[in-house]
């Protein structure tokens, strides 16, 4: 399944079910009783206001900082052949990015406060960050389509941890072994090389019975989650709040094109409906203590680029002291690569051989979540993995 026909609409084409083409056409609709089921989709956009990097910008992502790291290639602190080897760069990682550390933001509370009005059929996250949960959205209105660090388990019997358990590893940055097996313990999140969760492919129909479809800070680029939108009726209108277009939003009567920071676009929406006090203040639920509170020392306002900076600072000298801590990283990193080489026929180094590391092999990587190009850089061309559908 790939991404519809993106021709936009032409304009003297008149909306089938919206009165008008626009936010406010949007709101009137909601505000008319004729919305009673929302699917919501959203992307690694909804976070970067709370501080989350995205991974695959070229600049500020996560990756391009990583690879200049002791790693044999920045992503494969997601892959899990990489992980069986050696899982303490994952878990220094995850050390940082574990629920807890961030707060949801103003786009995240919008999607509790459509369910608090008992008009959320369903959320479809390509997020790992659980900021949806800890906004209020309750578990069973939640599709991870790439799994979260929501829940955790053994990579070999598959049997669960105990959250309490994996919290205390990860607060140490500990490796955590089963009980049962003393495999290793991973968060449920999709690595290179598995398959997404059965709550994807099972629910992945459900646009079809909403009245509205609201798609929030992604690229939809990313096989098969990119053909949700698809899967509404004609008819129903499609609302995309993003800094770009993207994927084939704009090519049907009732699609609606805000463009632009989607934490603006839920708060003007919010406005347009008469919702933005009850917005507001379901967010402030989400507020952490404040620091004078706390007994510390007001730290200076600071932009929204400059956190992300910070952020991005902080994630990867942790990871960076990890891998530079001692010699034996350096000797593992080397022999897994010649480990992986020797699987090859021949057994030669991995570049003569043709191997390919696993997110160069279209065969075994995790590109429905990342794409890479052949020099190891990050790149958002659409690219079709669902190796399902
Ligand atoms: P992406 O491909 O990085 O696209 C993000 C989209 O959001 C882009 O179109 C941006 O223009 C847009 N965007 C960024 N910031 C904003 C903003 N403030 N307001 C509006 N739009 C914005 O990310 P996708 O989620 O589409 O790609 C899927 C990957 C990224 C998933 O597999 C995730 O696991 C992975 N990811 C997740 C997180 C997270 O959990 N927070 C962070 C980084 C990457």
């Amino acid at each position: 399944m790939g991404n519809e026909e993106s021709s936009p609409v032409d304009e003297s084409v008149p909306p089938q079910t919206l009165e008008y083409r626009t936010l406010d056409g949007v709101a009137r609709y909601i505000k008319s009783g004729k919305v009673r089921s929302i699917v919501v989709m959203t992307g690694a956009g909804i976070s970067t206001s709370a501080g989350i990097p995205d991974f695959r910008s070229p600049d500020t992502g996560l990756y391009a900082n990583l690879a200049r790291l002791n790693l044999p290639y920045a992503e494969a602190v997601f892959d899990i052949g990489y992980f069986k080897e050696n899982p303490e760069p994952f878990y220094t990682l995850a050390q940082e990015l574990y629920p807890g550390n961030y707060r949801p933001t103003i786009t995240h509370s919008f999607i509790t406060l459509l369910h608090k009005k008992g008009l959320l059929l369903k959320l479809f996250t390509q997020n790992i960050d659980c900021l949806e949960r800890e906004a209020g959205v309750p578990d069973d209105k939640i599709v991870e389509a790439h799994g979260s660090f929501a829940r955790q388990s053994c990579i070999e019997c598959k049997a669960p941890y105990p959250d309490n358990e994996i919290k205390e590893h990860i607060a140490a940055k500990t490796i955590p072994r089963c009980h049962a097996c003393q495999g290793l313990v991973k968060p449920e999140i999709v690595f290179f090389g598995e398959a997404l969760p059965s709550s994807f492919f099972e629910n992945r129909m459900l646009p079809g019975e909403a009245d509205l479809c609201i798609v929030l800070g992604t690229s939809l680029s990313v096989q098969p989650f990119a053909s949700l939108p698809q899967a509404t009726r004609q008819g129903t209108p499609r609302i995309l709040i993003n800094q770009e277009k993207v994927g084939g939003l704009g090519s049907r009567a009732d699609d609606v094109l805000i463009l632009g920071d989607c934490d603006d676009g839920v708060q003007d929406l919010a406005e347009a409906c008469g919702w933005l006090e009850e917005l507001e203040a379901v967010w402030a639920t989400t507020a952490p203590k404040a620091a004078s509170e706390l007994g510390k020392a007001e730290q200076p306002k600071r932009t929204k680029d400059e956190k992300l900076e910070d952020e991005i600072d902080k994630l990867t000298k942790e990871v960076d002291e990890s891998l530079n801590l001692s010699k034996w990283h350096e000797e593992r990193v080397h022999g897994w690569q010649l480990g992986q080489a020797k699987k090859q026929p021949g057994g030669a180094s991995p570049v003569a051989s043709g191997w390919k590391f696993p997110h160069e092999d279209p065969q075994g990587d995790l590109s429905h979540i990342f794409f890479f190009d052949k020099a190891g850089s990050s790149s958002n061309s659409p690219k079709e993995t669902d190796k399902k559908g």
